[in-house]
């Protein structure tokens, strides 16, 4: 094509030169003729140009396909990066900041991953926003921290939709099943083991009546749900009384607020504290220190606690919490296990139970067991709460 146009262009070149030094009707005809075949022998070059162009440009774009294809042959978005999408709770607790902690480590861009990270601030509104943000991305994961149990199965049925897996963690979702995994804790086993530990400790204090007051966690929160339901079964089994539950938002202003509003209203009537975290417990220590009410061993008012979070087996240490029941934080290297077996194309568990346990001094620490299995106590030492999260 080229050497056609090329022979073209040189023989009207040739024609027109001849012409130059000719006259009359005849060579004005001729100039005309080679001046045609200029401009057809230019405008065939301009096309043939344009198609070379085009050309490049449909062999580049399909150059981009198969790059873009064979990354996500390779499980990623972004040559060879896997990218992921966490929806976290917010920031509320010591126990949080460790869980945000624990997978901005993981899925970091050293180990090979591209985290858009959400703070929902505690907003379930928020949260959906997030996950729904993820799907538009086209993310390769989306790992949740469902804020509460349900309202979820909508947005899952979307994130199905858009082929996208889904690794929930820590709180459960109770309404929807369409997630690959959950990896967390027990709450409710979490909650029984406060009320066992409880009943063999007065037992051992001789305490013949229990009158609890409970600072519950966000409302509707699996957590909460699990902590709540198994406490109580407890104290309806041993015929305790909880005179009073109301939330604190798993917050160290909302345990204050609530244990303030307790020593007013329950003032001198209560010889039991559940908080169902470690900062509610810090709290309302402080709404107790205020009110000049006298808690931790061998003090009026038993204190219990969840969580373990170091600065809440810190007080465990220092005699004022006198019992704290581990949830770990660390569920991220367990996800991280779920997403390279979902990578080689195998098939995860669909619950991962996280190891944990349950803190005191060497005087509060008693044997007791939950559904007949026994558990085993940890004593709070200082190397104990340097390896803390
Ligand atoms: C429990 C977790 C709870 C913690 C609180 O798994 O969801 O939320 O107990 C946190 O500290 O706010």
């Amino acid at each position: 094509m080229k050497k056609k146009l090329l022979g073209t262009l040189l023989s009207a070149a040739m024609v027109m030169s001849l012409l130059a030094g000719c006259g009359g009707a005849a060579a004005d005809t001729a100039a005309d003729t080679a001046t045609a075949a200029v401009e057809e022998a230019t405008d065939t070059a301009a096309d043939a140009a344009e198609d070379a162009a085009a050309e490049v440009v449909e062999d580049t774009e399909a150059a981009a396909d198969a790059v873009e294809e064979a990354a996500a042959d390779a499980g990623s978005s972004d040559g060879g990066l896997i990218s992921i999408g966490f929806a976290q709770v917010g920031h509320e607790s010591d126990w949080r900041t460790a869980s945000t902690k624990s997978c901005q480590d993981v899925f970091s861009e050293a180990n090979g991953y591209d985290l858009s990270f959400v703070d929902c601030d505690n907003d379930e509104a928020a949260q959906k926003e997030a996950v729904r943000s993820f799907i538009e991305q086209g993310v390769d994961y989306i790992i949740i921290d469902p804020i509460i149990a349900t309202g979820w199965d909508t947005v899952l049925t979307e994130c199905e939709d858009a082929g996208i897996p889904v690794i929930v963690i820590d709180r459960t979702i109770d309404d929807s099943d369409k997630y690959v995994s959950w990896v967390g804790s027990n709450f409710l086993t979490e909650g029984k083991a406060a009320g066992e530990w409880l009943k063999a400790y007065a037992e051992k204090q001789g305490i013949s009546e229990i009158n609890a007051l409970v600072i519950s966690g966000s409302t509707g929160a699996s957590a909460q749900i699990g902590r709540s339901d198994g406490f109580k079964e407890i104290a309806d089994r041993e015929g305790w009384t909880i005179l009073d539950e109301q939330t604190g938002d798993f917050t160290e202003a909302g345990g204050q607020e609530v244990m303030e509003s307790y020593c007013k209203s329950y003032e001198g009537k209560f010889n039991v504290v559940v908080c169902q975290n470690d900062n509610e417990a810090f709290g309302a220590m402080t709404a107790m220190d205020n009110a000049g009410v006298a808690y931790g061993p061998g003090n009026d008012v038993i204190l219990i606690s969840f969580d373990a979070c170091t600065a809440g087996l810190e007080d465990v240490k220092a005699g004022k919490i006198s019992a704290d029941f581990e949830c770990n934080p660390l569920a991220a290297p367990f996800v991280e296990q779920v997403i390279q077996q979902l990578q080689a194309g195998t098939t995860p568990d669909k619950e991962v139970y996280m190891e944990e346990h349950w803190y005191a001094l060497p005087d509060q620490i008693v044997d007791f067991s939950i559904d007949g299995a026994a558990q085993t106590m940890t004593e709070v030492t200082d190397d104990v709460i340097a390896a803390q999260y």
